[in-house]
């Protein structure tokens, strides 16, 4: 048995580095290395069971071609060879019909490595004129926010929170979402931190916080306005600050003077006191940092409310210590490297497709209408908006779909040409976290099963066939690393550390702190409170949509990640069938006991699962998990069935959180 290193690319925003055990090519184990400063030697289980998924009955191990009706399951396998001229052919004659931009890429969140999600993909479709992908399933509404008020700029490390007296974790779980950043906050609750949660259900660490705010979805904007106009109202603002680094400071506050506590806890739901407690803490204590997570995001005014919530640390004046700050996303924060820079391909101006209305898109557009959707690193029938609207127009017979996948997922199920797909361990990645601050160049290490080939593999036998290859370009993994580091100024110094170590991270202590050697990437280096291009995108920015709860849906559903997956990947090992979280009096006002089956329906479609009655769960809001497969519902339909096609006021950000519902029993 040969022990090998390597890093964790999946969406998560640990990034841990793997100590991987490789019998004969395969995977035998996986566990945490010590190298990088959070893994600390251990990481989640559902890594450390790869090899199930490696190797599991779901695992698409050669070409197929569809041969039955759309998602009757019947495929005869083929060649890469006759594959890859399938779609060829197929491609042809809708360029031919319809144009390029009836073609549509369609992925987001697989691999999140530079070599899987962007490289020959992003020039095969460029080059190819194809439609473009606005990418909106996640974190489009907090990036729009932390970019219009900061710029790039890094936030707290997520091991400088180690120095914090006050942690606030607002829409965040990372009990389940961040495993390695819960010991770091044990660590400094021990050294006396106080701990805020602000968040609809009770996690772990609300259970455990000193004020847990259990306010209504969709309403942190009204709450972090409060606390804006407090901190003005009762002096705790920090003027010296503002005056130096931000913009637009008094008409911020003007905006948030619409909101009393009184006002704001109302609309919540929450105790008045509680949040004037919160209030008085976050005034006094120091260092303070925010962990603004993406729960919050995934409603009607989850960009108002990231940057309100983002704008706290500015006016309070919690910069300049370690510890002290906000973070958001540190992805682009610290390196001078970026993924466009291997393919240095212009990009066409073809029109742009919101990925989170697949459903709309795929049923209306006709400039012209899609016909071709080639869909890698995704799983939209388990994760994009209106699943019905997806399953229904991927089931149409004049759309030729291609999925590239590394097991049989709903979507690949409604395919007519399945590509069997290489996993991390199976393929070179090179990827930065978005959480920690650091980067891997992370080795194949393990020999892929049956005829599963990687994303870069694909595209450039695509890139061939199409006769879309120019001298000079780079095409293999080696040659695309290459590129990507030679065109920065760090890039042979990052290199070198990354080859060396495995792994680049800030050497102790330089980790970068915000407003002392960091400092907002803004046009004028300032801090911009009301951003206009912000303010004109959301019709004005911090301006309150009220709940679109009605008298016929009157619940919100939300639907937070599960530990054993990441959104829903991995969920073909799932066994357990799907739960409703319901709180105890909406269950007791309908009639409903712990275990019963039940139907949660709206306008758009209904779901039929077990109910599970949690005191964890504020009255008013149920709960459905992330990424569930269908096989995991009754009527084989999850929470997606019933997230309407609307959007974020910023980023155009789908609104996953923004569900309304009913509940009732099924006898
Ligand atoms: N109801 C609800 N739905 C949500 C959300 C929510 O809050 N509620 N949140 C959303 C969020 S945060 C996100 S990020 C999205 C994620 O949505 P998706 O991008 O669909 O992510 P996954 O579900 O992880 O599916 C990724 C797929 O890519 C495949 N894959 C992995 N690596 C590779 C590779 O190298 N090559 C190829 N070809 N395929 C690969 C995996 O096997 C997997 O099936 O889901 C969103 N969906
Ligand atoms: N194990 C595991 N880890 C993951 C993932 C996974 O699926 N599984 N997904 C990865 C991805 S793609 C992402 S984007 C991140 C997500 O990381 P998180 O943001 O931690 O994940 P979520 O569970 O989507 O949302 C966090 C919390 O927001 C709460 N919430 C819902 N609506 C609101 C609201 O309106 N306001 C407030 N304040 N809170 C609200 C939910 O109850 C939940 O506890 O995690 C990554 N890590
Ligand atoms: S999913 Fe997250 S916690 Fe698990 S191994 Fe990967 S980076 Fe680490
Ligand atoms: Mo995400």
């Amino acid at each position: 048995m040969e022990q090998r290193h390597s890093a964790c690319p999946l969406d998560c925003p640990d990034l841990c580095g793997l100590t991987v055990s490789v019998e004969n090519g395969r995977v035998v184990e996986v566990d945490g290395d010590t190298r990088g400063p959070l893994t600390a030697g251990f990481i989640c289980g559902k890594v450390r069971k790869i090899a199930d998924h490696l190797y599991g009955d779901d695992r698409v191990l050669a070409p197929l071609i569809r041969v039955g009706a759309k998602g009757a399951g019947q495929w005869r396998t083929a060649s890469w060879d006759e594959a890859l001229g399938v779609i060829v052919d197929r491609f042809a004659a809708i360029r031919a019909a319809d144009g390029n931009e009836a073609i549509l890429p369609y992925h987001y969140g697989g691999s999140n490595g530079w070599l899987t999600e962007g490289a020959l993909a992003t020039r095969f479709f460029r080059r190819l004129g194809a439609s473009n992908l606005d990418r909106t399933f996640c974190a489009a509404a907090t990036m729009a926010a932390v970019r219009g008020l900061y710029g790039v700029m890094p936030g707290v490390a997520l091991e400088d929170y180690e120095h914090a007296k006050l942690i606030v974790l607002w829409g965040v779980n990372p009990s389940a979402t961040s495993i390695h950043l819960v010991p770091v906050i044990e660590r400094a609750r021990a050294a006396g931190a106080k701990l805020v949660v602000v968040d609809p259900r009770r996690t772990p660490l609300a259970r455990r916080a000193d004020i847990h705010l259990p306010l209504r979805p969709g309403t942190d904007l009204p709450v972090a306005l409060a606390v804006i106009h407090a901190l003005f109202a009762r002096g705790h603002a920090d003027r010296p600050f503002l005056d130096a680094h931000a913009t637009d400071v008094g008409e911020l506050a003007i905006r948030a003077a619409r909101w009393s506590i009184t006002a704001a806890a109302a609309e919540a739901g929450i105790d008045a006191r509680l949040l004037d407690k919160f209030i008085e803490l976050y005034a006094r204590k120091s260092p303070a940092v925010i962990r603004v997570g993406w729960g919050l995001e995934r409603n009607r005014n989850g960009g108002s409310a990231a940057a309100a919530i983002l704008a706290l640390p500015a006016i309070a004046g919690k910069f300049g210590v370690r510890g002290g700050g906000y973070t958001m996303s540190n992805g682009d924060a610290k390196w001078t490297v970026g993924p466009d820079a291997a393919i240095d391909e212009p990009v066409p101006p073809t029109r742009s497709i919101n990925m989170s209305e697949l459903g709309r898109a795929l049923a209306a557009r006709t400039d012209p209408p899609i016909r071709g959707l080639f869909v890698y690193n995704c799983n939209p029938v388990a994760t994009a908006p209106d699943q019905v609207a997806v399953i229904e127009q991927l089931s149409r017979d004049d759309l030729f779909v291609v999925v590239h996948e590394q097991v049989m997922t709903d979507t690949a199920r409604l395919a007519d040409v399945v590509l069997p797909a290489t996993a991390f361990l199976e393929h070179r990645e090179l990827r930065r976290g978005y959480g920690t601050m650091r980067m891997f160049d992370s080795p194949a290490v393990a020999t892929p099963p049956g005829e599963a080939r990687s994303n870069n593999e694909l595209f450039g036998a695509l890139l061939e066939r199409f006769g879309l290859v120019r001298p000079g370009d780079a095409m293999t993994d080696e040659e695309l690393v290459t590129r990507t580091f030679a065109a920065s100024e760090r890039g042979h110094e990052l290199r070198t550390e990354i080859s060396y170590r495995g792994v680049a991270f800030p050497p102790d202590g330089t980790r970068p702190l915000p407003f002392v050697e960091a400092f907002p990437g803004t046009s004028d280096g300032k801090i911009h409170l009301v951003p206009p291009a912000l303010d004109a995108e959301a019709g004005g920015l911090y301006s309150y949509k009220g709940d679109p709860a009605t008298t016929e849906y009157p619940l919100a559903l939300i639907s937070p990640a599960l530990a054993t997956q990441i959104s829903s990947t991995f969920g073909q090992l799932r066994k357990a069938p799907a739960a409703l979280e319901l709180a105890p009096a909406d269950a007791t006002a309908r009639g409903i006991k712990d275990g019963d089956r039940v139907r949660i329906w709206n306008a758009q479609g209904e779901v039929r699962c077990l109910v599970r009655i949690s005191p964890d769960v504020r009255a008013g809001v149920c709960v459905l998990a992330k990424g569930l497969w269908r096989k995991h519902t009754e009527n084989g339909l999850t929470a997606n069935a019933l997230i309407p096609q609307t959007f974020a006021d910023l980023g155009g950000q789908a609104a996953y959180n923004d569900a309304r519902v009913e509940v009732t029993k099924l006898e």
